[in-house]
């Protein structure tokens, strides 16, 4: 393997906690050329350091807002954060990239907060393993909490759940009946679900719709310390009939960025979701997704880049022609991608 000492210099500086270094290592894990291999060899054995929260949601409902809240609460309590904020709409200087770096401006100059705003190639719809690289480097920094911002809507949308840990979808008392509309796509990926802006009117409404649609009974969320009530009580036998420890039941939370209320509250549940994976064969078991996600979009983009480029023109001209059949050449070259494998 090829060693470029820019990539060396770049994972040293990485490790010493040097900003510029991860800023670098960003940039060469997210064009994912082959020296990115080297980056991914040394930082691999972070992997599971941090807890990797990623928030979705329709555009506009305050997800970067929200970030910023929660940034500054990780930092009071001296926390390294790393953000990742996929933007669909993809040019770095377009309106949404501004508007979160305004946002996010009252972090500039905290070497314990690392955020960049990536481009949603690959993203939207699907997954790139590059997002992983990029966590990669955040968890090689020192990273505890890794925010992953995206736009997602419907279940497809929402491919980061397969990346991060807890899945936070965020919504706002505007949307009305869109969030009945909602339920099929995103109930089943979301760990914790947020009626952001509650400053507004219908925040209620909005709480309870979610609730009933991901077929929750009660009006208000378990706060951390019920369900250590609820716990003692069902251990003491007390109480009979309480739901089993090991099933996670998302909390529906009306949170306003823009008056700080409710980030507290958000900040203990994200926290019991962490708890909850660590201590449940559930966090093994997302950990071994991700592993699997990202091992599969590595292989499929490896045999492509290195393998694509091995068809020639004559092959293609072989294929105009009819005088090679298209599985015949495949299977030649998917051929040689095995006996390369096996080297
Ligand atoms: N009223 C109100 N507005 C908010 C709140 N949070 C964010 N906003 C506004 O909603 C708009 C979109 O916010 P942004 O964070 O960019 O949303 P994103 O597209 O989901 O990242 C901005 O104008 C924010 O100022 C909130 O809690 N209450
Ligand atoms: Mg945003």
């Amino acid at each position: 393997m090829r060693k470029n000492s820019d990539v060396v210099e770049a994972i040293k500086g990485v490790k010493r906690g040097d900003i510029a270094s991860v800023s670098r290592a960003l940039t060469l894990a997210s064009d994912g050329q082959p020296e990115a291999d080297e980056l991914l060899r040394a930082f691999f054995q972070e992997l599971g350091r941090a807890q990797k929260i990623g928030l979705c949601g329709p555009p506009g409902v305050g997800k970067s807002s929200l970030a910023s809240r929660l940034i500054s609460l990780y930092r009071k309590r001296n926390l390294k954060v790393g953000m990742l904020a996929v933007d669909p709409s993809s040019p770095i200087s377009g309106g949404s990239f501004l508007g979160d770096r305004l946002r996010i401006q009252e972090h500039v100059g905290d070497k314990g907060v690392f955020i960049r705003s990536i481009a949603s190639r690959g993203m939207v719809g699907g997954l790139s393993d590059t997002i992983f690289s990029q966590i990669h480097v955040l968890e090689a920094y020192g990273c505890d909490k890794i925010i992953i911002e995206t736009v997602g809507i419907g279940q497809d949308e929402v491919a980061i759940a397969r990346a991060v840990d807890t899945v936070v979808y965020v919504t706002t008392p505007q949307l009305g009946d869109e969030i009945q509309a909602m339920k099929a796509g995103v109930m089943e990926v979301g760990d914790l679900f947020v009626v952001n802006k509650a400053d507004l009117e219908g925040h209620d409404k909005a709480v309870s719709d979610i609730r009933s649609a991901l077929g929750l009974g009660r009006s208000m969320p378990l706060s951390a310390q019920e369900r250590l009530h609820h716990q003692r009580e069902k251990s003491s036998g007390a109480l009979l009939e309480v739901k089993d420890p090991e099933v996670w039941e998302p909390p529906v939370l009306p949170v306003s960025a823009r008056d700080s209320q409710g980030l507290e509250l958000l900040i203990e549940h994200l926290d019991s979701h962490e708890k909850h994976l660590k201590e449940t064969p559930e966090g093994r078991q997302r950990l071994k997704n991700q592993c699997r996600e990202e091992l599969s979009l590595y292989v499929s983009r490896r045999l492509y880049r290195d393998f694509l480029s091995k068809v020639s023109e004559k092959d293609i001209e072989g294929l105009v022609d009819r005088k090679v059949n298209l599985v015949d050449l495949a299977s030649g070259i998917l051929g040689s991608a095995k006996s390369q494998v096996k080297k």
